[in-house]
């Protein structure tokens, strides 16, 4: 006899679908479901088997097959929000993570990430929760996560919440002000060492520079270590239990897609014995000695020390019209205190590579010298003196000036805000100073014939003729005596850090 076995269900399979039987011979046909069950909704569900007798179509029968479909009650939570750079550049390689996701059954998950450019991970072998990721092209990516069942994989979470991640076409650059920096130290007791210095880390390319910074020695301080962006990095040592000697280090700085990335910072600490320490040591360069002069004179020079100059005055020899009052202790008269000045002096920085501060060995300060004795007609010594912070005192030098500002035919006057080195901040900073000039000239009370320059650009007139107390006292007799002050409004925002 040959027969066949045949149904319709596709849920269901046959071992077998034909053959042939010889007399009083029999066969077994197995019956059973198959992963297209996995698919149907909850329900019953039948079909029927048909046997049939091929030979003869004598016996042919049916059998019912019956299935009942229970919906699996297994959910799945939301994944995290995925963790990553939200900035970067095109062609770059970043990791991004999630997890979270657990299933009520307590099944095993697996996590999907869509990377928001119509392409996504696909799934993720289980217990895996990071994937990477690099985009082609510049634009903001929504980056979210969704999570499944790994025995149920038709159970799967909703969508986590997105991460936006902007990717621009130009690689980040790490810039940075400094790459070398000497400090020094005593070993003794007496804990004085070079100040923590600044260095500023600063993107020079597009995106965001996202900066992490390790140190190799255990006596470099570091703060912050990590950063995005622009940020100003103060960098010090902590050299108790040191002994002397010197010590060199580096510190590291590392930006993911950075283009340049890693760049180092070489730093030199010189641990001096207590009693080696020295003075400071430096010039006084100008005005020249002997020097004739009127107006605002600069006055400068550099000094160093091997461990840091906290500051350089600027003072005079008495004069016969001083009040005693302001001869110091030293017998001289203070004038001011020069502001040391970054990069003004590189031919000291590079003959000097491995003093503290070398950078700023440069000080300068603006002398008017109408504010001398005598509205400055006449002789004067003036003297540069340097002060270390293990509490040296070292005379730089002196220079005799001669000054005669009664036969000076030009205008003269000083900036009183901000101070040389002060701070000025905001968008509406008021700058002020005052002019005047010799008779019979006269300065237009309109502020027409001043400018106000910053950085080598005029950026406007000041409103002048403004009355002040202590000018119009000091210097009577000139034209704009009683409006000699002007100022001008200042947006420092508009400049950079
Ligand atoms: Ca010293």
């Amino acid at each position: 006899m040959n027969w066949t076995v045949s149904n319709s269900a596709v849920w269901v399979s046959l071992s077998k679908t034909s053959g042939t039987l010889s007399r009083g011979a029999s066969d077994t046909v197995t019956v059973s479901i198959n992963s297209n069950a996995n698919s149907l909704p909850a329900g019953n569900y039948s079909d029927t088997v048909y046997f049939t007798n091929m030979t003869n179509g004598v016996g042919n029968t049916t059998r019912t097959v019956s299935l009942n479909v229970t919906a699996i009650t297994e959910t799945i939570s939301t994944p995290n929000t995925p963790s990553g750079v939200t900035s970067g550049s095109v062609n770059t390689t970043y990791t991004f993570t999630t997890g979270g996701s657990v299933s009520s059954l307590g099944h095993s998950v697996q996590y999907l990430f869509d990377w928001g450019d119509g392409t996504d991970s696909g799934w993720l072998p289980v217990d895996t929760t990071s994937a990477q990721k690099s985009w082609g092209a510049p634009g903001t990516y929504n980056v979210r996560a969704q999570a499944r069942c790994a025995v149920h994989t038709s159970v799967i979470s909703s969508w986590s919440n997105p991460l936006a991640v902007n990717i621009s076409s130009l690689p980040p650059v790490i810039s940075l002000s400094r790459t070398r920096l000497n400090f020094g130290a005593f070993s003794a007791s007496e804990y004085k060492f070079t100040s923590s210095q600044a260095v500023i880390i600063s993107n020079a390319g597009g995106g965001t520079l996202n900066w992490v910074i390790s140190a190799d020695a255990a006596w470099i301080t570091v703060n912050p270590s990590s950063g995005a962006g622009t940020a100003v990095i103060e960098i010090g040592v902590n050299h108790s239990g040191l002994s002397p000697g010197t010590y060199t280090g580096t510190i590291t700085v590392t930006a993911t897609g950075a283009s340049n990335s890693p760049q180092v910072i070489n730093l030199t600490l010189n641990v001096y014995d207590s009693g080696a320490v020295s003075d400071p040591f430096g010039y006084f360069d100008t005005p020249a000695d002997r020097a004739n002069v009127f107006g605002s004179v600069p006055v400068t020079g550099w000094v160093l020390d091997d461990i840091e100059v906290t500051k350089a005055e600027i003072k005079r020899a008495p004069h016969e019209l001083d009040n005693p009052v302001v001869i110091g202790p030293d017998g001289l008269v203070y004038i001011g205190d020069a502001v040391f000045v970054e990069g003004a002096r590189p031919d000291v920085e590079q003959v000097r590579p491995s003093s503290p501060l070398n950078y700023r060995a440069g000080w300068g300060y603006m002398l008017l010298t109408n504010f001398l004795p005598n509205q400055g007609n006449g002789t004067y010594t003036l003297y540069a003196i340097a002060h270390d912070k293990d509490g040296h005192r070292v005379v730089l030098g002196s220079k005799t000036i001669i000054s005669d500002n009664a036969h000076s035919v030009l205008p003269f006057g000083t900036i009183d805000t901000p101070a040389q080195g002060g701070m000025a901040s905001g968008s509406t900073y008021i700058n002020f100073g005052w002019a005047l000039t010799p008779q019979p000239n006269k300065i237009p009370e309109d502020g027409s014939t001043i400018l106000v320059w910053v950085d080598g650009l005029p950026v406007g007139r000041p409103v002048y003729n403004q009355y002040r107390a202590d000018i119009a006292t000091l210097f009577p007799g000139y034209a704009n005596s009683n409006g000699a002050v002007g100022y001008y409004s200042l947006n420092t925002t508009a400049y950079a850090n």
